[in-house]
């Protein structure tokens, strides 16, 4: 069972995720990103899904032309958990 992070745990990663939001009445963090136009976008979502299918761990997203919301929660957990903290950590390394 994954454990949702505690208040303590929430709020050092948040000060550690760059521009990740959290989402209070979900428990979840999301992060909006933009790119030159659709292409660039859906080439972003591929890299992320691929991530994600090895992590075992899928985002809840929204994509519009260029740009591409991300929300990440544990549903296992009901909240934040730390598989959502690597995932946010992975999809922003795939950005430089
Ligand atoms: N993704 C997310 N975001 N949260 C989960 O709790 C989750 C998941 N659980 N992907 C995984 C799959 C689980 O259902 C499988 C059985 O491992």
């Amino acid at each position: 069972m994954v454990e949702k992070l505690n208040d303590e745990a929430r709020k050092a990663a948040l000060a550690e995720l760059s521009d990740w939001d959290h989402a209070v009445e979900r428990d979840a963090i999301s992060k909006h990103f933009e790119f030159a136009d659709f292409s660039e976008a859906f080439a972003f979502m591929t890299r992320v899904a691929l991530i994600a299918e090895s992590m075992d761990h899928h985002p809840e997203w929204k994509n519009v032309y260029n740009s591409v919301d991300i929300t990440l929660t544990t549903h296992d957990a009901d909240g934040l958990s730390e598989r959502d903290v690597k995932m946010a950590r992975a999809v922003d390394a795939l950005l430089g």
